[in-house]
């Protein structure tokens, strides 16, 4: 046996750094390149690791320390001859290992495309890396990020690394997934709106001195600056925002674990989350003291907090259909493969009920006729969908708790009415929302709905025309049909199915009238509402279609 001191190696342009994590305890048996500490400067966090392998005899730093390169961070009583051998072949502590840090490396390098266009960010220097896998995405297109955020990691046979933004901006398009291999000077993303931090800051190493500078393109921090333009305003509760504060082997630990690092408190300076956090949230979690945010969308809230069982499904049929017949194979639109996860959640988690009931819509017909014959020139027909929002509107002025959404154990109700109505399209169905209908009188709406839905026929829509709905109405009265079960979408707790009226006789107390009759099928969360307020709820909207002036009442 003999005593060996692991020292800090030359860790680069650092004076003096922090020691804010120990990895290991006194008793601790460590491999050799096992990281030891996690020390962090104003531009990085670093893990010193091991140069031998042994038993950790004595720690000689504290959280809070400061250390640098030569500081003896541990005693390491290491195999009989080990230790020669091991300096034998290398360097002194000190001098060696530098390749073997793992380190959240130097921003990604930036550079211009064009002083208006999108800011290249490129891998910068990652050290003595080549091929480095990408091994998890921390951002997505759309998202704003700040200056020193992560944007992905990669991984090398030695050390994870976080390869962080060069600058503040959105993220227009990432270029690589994960899986992929990148080196030195790829193209990673392009970020829009992008403003450059000081340009020093972004051409300053963060890695061991061993490793030459990044090698920012000549041109790369002036013609950076020089495409500054305004930078969008951080949006705090985007995903992005929230990103956990760990350090790489920190995540790696809470991957290897399925841990959702966003759902575990962090202990450490500023908020970071250390390998004991993930651990006592792991702990928590199996005992049952506490629930990841997946198990409890599994099982809400207010169905007695998730003992219910799984559901136990047998495995789906897998059938070699060309055995039948000629079969060709088709990828799901990104549409049907978005609207179809959403449903599918939908129609697991909430308890549907559907009323049907009929509504007599042949004044308001003979109405709507006569409003698009005076008004033909005007270019906007008046539809009955129109009819049925203001009906909402009303109905859930009427019946509030039709108007809210469950969060958890409360129910948020909401003194606005936007309403959405389900839209065909060739790719498969959308939901544009009206908003603020309360506000608009029949025509507005008619015309609006008819450019929404010519924008989801032509896949035109935007995320904010399909945002903040109360309610929505799924008609197929152009198509035909009696009555369905519409889906209710989450996390509205109620819709409205309407399918094709069509005349039928109904006795008026002295003798049966044609009538103009208009299906209606009601589908409601359970949770919230109950069966009596959904048969009002419908009785009262039929009386509004029936006769429309009641509106104003
Ligand atoms: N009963 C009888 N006829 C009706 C009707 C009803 N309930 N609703 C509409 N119609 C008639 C219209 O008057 C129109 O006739 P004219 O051309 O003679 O005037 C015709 O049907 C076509 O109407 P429309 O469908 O173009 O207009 P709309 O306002 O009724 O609907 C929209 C617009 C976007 C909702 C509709 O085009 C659509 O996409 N519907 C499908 C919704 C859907 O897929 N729901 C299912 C969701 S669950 O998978």
């Amino acid at each position: 046996m003999a005593l060996v001191d692991i020292q800090v190696p030359d860790i680069g342009d650092f004076d003096e750094v922090g020691v804010i994590e120990l990895l290991v305890k006194a008793g601790d048996t460590v491999k050799a390149e096992q990281s030891l500490i996690t020390v962090e400067s104003d531009k990085a966090s670093m893990e010193i690791p091991s140069s031998h392998a042994g038993v950790v005899k004595d720690l000689h730093v504290q959280v809070g320390d400061k250390v640098k390169q030569g500081s003896v961070v541990l005693t390491l009583e290491v195999a009989g001859g080990a230790a020669e051998s091991a300096s034998n072949q290398a360097p002194a502590p000190a001098a060696q290992a530098p390749a073997a840090i793992k380190t959240e490396v130097p921003a990604a390098v930036p550079v211009a495309t064009a002083a208006s266009g999108p800011l290249e960010v490129r891998v910068p220097d990652i050290g003595d890396f080549k091929d480095v896998a990408v091994i998890e995405l921390l951002v997505k297109p759309g998202d704003t990020v700040k200056p020193e955020q992560s944007l992905f990691t990669v991984e090398s046979d030695k050390a994870s690394m976080e390869i962080p933004s060069p600058a503040a901006g959105v993220v227009q398009e990432l270029k690589v997934m994960v899986g992929d291999k990148v080196n030195i000077g790829d193209l990673v993303a392009l970020l829009s709106g992008a403003a450059v931090a000081a340009p020093a800051a972004t051409a300053t190493p963060a890695v061991p001195a061993s490793a030459p500078a990044p090698a920012a393109p000549a041109s790369a921090p002036a013609a950076a600056a020089s495409v500054a333009v305004a930078v969008p305003a951080h949006q705090p509760g985007t995903p992005t925002a929230g990103l956990p504060h760990a350090s790489p082997s920190v995540r790696k630990f809470a991957r290897a674990l399925g841990v959702p690092l966003d759902e575990v408190k962090g202990s450490g300076p500023k908020g970071r989350i250390t390998q004991d956090d993930v651990q006592n949230f792991t702990k928590a979690v199996m005992t049952g003291a506490a629930q990841t945010r997946a198990a409890a969308a599994k099982a809400p809230a207010s169905s007695g907090g998730g003992s219910g069982e799984g559901l136990n499904l047998l495995p789906w049929p897998k059938v070699d259909f060309a055995k039948f017949g000629p079969v060709e194979r088709k990828d799901l639109s990104r549409i049907k493969k978005i609207s179809g996860a959403n449903l599918h959640r939908n129609w697991v988690v909430i308890p549907h009920v559907t009323n049907h009931d009929d509504a007599d819509i042949t004044d308001l017909e003979a109405f709507r006729v006569q409003l698009n014959k005076e008004n033909e020139k005007s270019g906007v027909k008046v539809t009955m969908l129109a009819f049925m929002i203001k009906a909402a509107v009303a109905a859930l002025k009427k019946f509030p708790e039709f108007n809210a959404s469950l969060d958890g154990e409360q129910l948020v109700l909401k003194n606005y009415f936007h309403i959405g109505f389900a839209a065909d399209t060739p790719n498969g169905l959308v939901v544009p929302v009206i908003k603020d209908a309360d506000q608009k009188g029949i025509v507005q709406i008619s015309k609006e709905m008819s450019e929404l839905a010519g924008k989801a026929r032509e896949g035109k829509l935007a995320p904010a025309d399909m945002q903040g709905g109360c309610f929505s109405i799924s008609s197929l009265g152009g198509i035909g049909g009696r009555y369905f079960t519409p889906i209710i979408n989450a996390p509205e707790v109620a819709i409205m199915g309407v399918c094709k009226s069509s005349i039928e006789p109904k006795w008026d107390g002295q003798q049966f009238a044609p009538r103009l009759i208009l299906p209606l099928s009601l589908s409601w969360d359970h949770r919230v509402i109950d069966g009596a307020a959904a048969a009002r709820f419908n009785v009262y909207f039929a009386s509004l279609l029936a006769d429309f002036r009641r509106i104003a009442l």
